[in-house]
Formats: C-alpha cells, sequence, structure tokens
C-alpha cells in the first residue's frame, strides 16, 4: 500500500517538475517603452514573456542576481544572439525582430527559459 502511495506521489512530483519547466505559460508582459527590465534569479526570467513591436529596437535590460553558471549567459537562437550577463549588474541585450512570431530566450542548459512575442 506504502509503496503505492510513493509511486503516485514520485509521478505526480515528476508531472508538476515537467509542467514547471516546459509547459508553463507566464502571462505576457507588453513592452511599455523601449527598455524592458528583466531580472534573472531562482531559475527563471521575470517576467518571462515580453511581447514587443516587430521591426523596432527594444533593449532587454537583463539583472543578473543568480550568480550559478547557469545564468551567466542569455542566448537567442532564432535571432542569433548571444549574450554574457555580469552578476548584480543590468546587462543591455538590444533585439530588433524583423518578422513578428515567438522568439525563445534561454540560458546554455535550457532551464532559464523566456520568449519574446513580436507584434
Ligand atoms: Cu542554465
Amino acid at each position: 500500500m506504502t509503496d503505492i502511495v510513493v509511486n503516485i506521489l514520485g509521478l505526480l512530483l515528476m508531472v508538476v517538475i515537467v509542467w514547471w519547466f516546459w509547459m508553463s505559460k507566464p502571462k505576457v508582459k507588453q513592452a511599455e517603452s523601449d527598455v524592458v527590465d528583466i531580472l534573472v534569479d531562482g531559475g527563471v526570467y521575470t517576467p518571462a514573456r515580453i511581447e514587443v513591436p516587430v521591426g523596432k529596437a527594444t533593449t532587454l535590460r537583463f539583472l543578473r542576481k543568480d550568480a550559478s553558471p547557469c545564468a551567466e549567459k542569455v542566448i537567442f537562437d532564432d535571432l542569433s544572439i548571444s549574450a554574457d550577463l555580469a552578476v548584480d549588474e543590468t546587462n543591455d541585450v538590444v533585439v530588433k525582430p524583423t518578422q513578428a512570431g515567438e522568439y525563445e530566450f534561454t540560458c546554455q542548459m535550457h532551464m532559464y527559459r523566456g520568449s519574446l512575442i513580436a507584434r
């Protein structure tokens, strides 16, 4: 009996972890100016979904609080951007998507995940 309970708990935990890392969709933060502040801490970018205008340069100002090596880079694969983030400092990354769509950005291990929604 306890075996079953433990198995079910383990399964639930796995579902929660999978959901947290791959499936949760935080709500979209609309860029209110051409500079957007993003906090890098605790395994998440805050905000993690940012809406930016197409064809216009937007500065993403990353403030990295997490000193672990996991957070040292931010990579925008589809925009061919890779930037180093210094700890306890703001690090500006300028993006200028030329097409509407969703552009993922992650740390080099894909633990930190965010997306840029160009409209
Ligand atoms: Cu990482």
